[in-house]
């Protein structure tokens, strides 16, 4: 059998360049704690995704949690049932209820219309989340947020880059949180983000990420440890160095993938949205009913030959024990994200996956589909 192709692998710099880096770690021993490599990454972040601030943290899912945390919320907060755990297990960990509601057909982001029908007066926030890096319907939800006074955080975990309309994606929203771990466009290993289009947040954020320590004799908030070390944040300016490139070499494959699926009947590739500037992280592909065979069983097919394909993000939050039994988890509120977490199926996508092995999961996808 060939060489397994994974759904992804992370673009590493060379390794000289990061021994470069920690050569200085060694030199001056600040290891963590906001040393010289993490206030550096932050203000050139800062500047690179058109934030007024960004606070660095250990990994994605801490830098929800500590978001959530710092807007003060309280009762029930509206979030899609589709997306990665870590997004409504953040709600429920920061002793919110969560309320699902359906995404949209078109991009698997949550539904404005839908928001605005969930809301009632126990209604605190919106966690969307930008699905695959795709941006929610920002303009919308920002109207609905101002109508009702909600607070909007976007789980941008996968959209590290993104613009719209020629505008940083991090403009939207009181805060977003992002991942940089080592299976996104841009990582540090581990790693995550807090970004704000505003310095409202930083001090709590600041201080809810040192376990809730403003100065040393002052401890004000009950927070947790989610600061980033200098090894990860050494390797976030190596990362950012290079992210452009990798962007394209990502945009490559999207492409090559587009091409060449386009014509297989019963695979629908969902569009990039006018106007969005990707960070190709993703590559989901829906297998309809006209396809020879289900998902699962194409996922199987193409496990059986080495490619790793997964079902990102199947099972559907709402459907989780923990969850099932929320009123609004019911399939009936939820028909189009419990169709399409049957059909989605992500496809591998990394900078430098090669012309061939695109081609070698496209040709079997096609020959399964003509029922061989
Ligand atoms: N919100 C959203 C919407 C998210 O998607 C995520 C994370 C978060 C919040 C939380 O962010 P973090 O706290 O993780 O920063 C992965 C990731 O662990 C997770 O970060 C990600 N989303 C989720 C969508 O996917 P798995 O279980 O699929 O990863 P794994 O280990 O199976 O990796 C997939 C493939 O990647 C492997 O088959 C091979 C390759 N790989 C992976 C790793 C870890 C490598 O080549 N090298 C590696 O080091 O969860």
């Amino acid at each position: 059998m060939s060489e397994p192709i994974f759904v992804t692998r992370p673009f590493l710099p060379p390794l000289a360049d990061y021994v470069a880096l920690l050569e200085q770690i060694w030199e001056n021993r600040i290891l963590t704690n906001g040393g010289p490599f993490h206030q550096s990454l932050e203000r050139r972040l800062a500047a690179y995704l058109g934030a007024a601030e960004v606070s660095l943290t250990t990994n994605g899912a801490l830098a929800l949690e500590i978001a959530i945390d710092a807007c003060d919320l309280s009762g029930d907060v509206i979030t899609t049932p589709y997306s990665f755990v870590a997004t409504t297990h953040s709600v429920k960990r920061g002793q919110l209820k969560p309320i699902f509601v359906d995404i949209s057909p078109d991009d698997f982001n949550i539904d404005p219309a839908a928001i605005e029908r969930a809301i009632t007066p126990t209604t605190s926030a919106i966690v969307a989340v930008h699905c695959y890096g795709n941006p929610c319907a920002v303009a919308n939800i920002e109207t609905i947020a101002n109508k009702y006074n909600l607070r909007v955080i976007y789980d941008a975990a996968h959209a590290f880059g993104v613009r719209l309309n020629d505008r940083s994606l991090f403009e939207w929203g009181d805060l977003s949180t992002i991942s940089f771990h080592a299976t996104k466009s841009y990582n540090t290993f581990e790693g995550g983000a807090i970004v704000s289009p505003t310095d409202l947040f930083k001090k709590k954020v600041e201080t809810l990420k040192n376990f809730g320590i403003a100065s040393e004799v002052d401890i004000p908030l009950i927070g947790t440890n989610a600061k980033m070390s200098e090894l990860n944040a050494a390797m976030g300016h190596l990362q950012l160095d290079h992210y452009e490139t990798i962007r394209i070499m990502r945009r490559a494959v999207d492409e090559r993938y587009r091409k060449s699926l386009a014509n297989v009947e019963g695979i629908h590739i969902p569009d990039i949205p006018k106007g969005v500037t990707s960070n190709y992280s993703y590559f989901p592909i829906l297998v309809k009913p006209e396809f020879a065979v289900n998902r699962d069983a194409l996922y199987d097919r193409l496990k059986s030959d080495g490619i790793m394909s997964r079902k990102y993000f199947y099972p559907l939050l709402s459907n989780l024990p923990m969850y099932a039994e929320i009123d609004s988890a019911t399939p009936d509120n939820l028909p189009v994200a419990n169709r399409v977490v049957k059909q989605v199926l992500c496809l591998p996508i990394y900078p430098g996956l090669s012309d061939h092995d695109i081609d070698r999961v496209v040709d079997l996808i096609a020959k399964t589909g003509t029922g061989h």
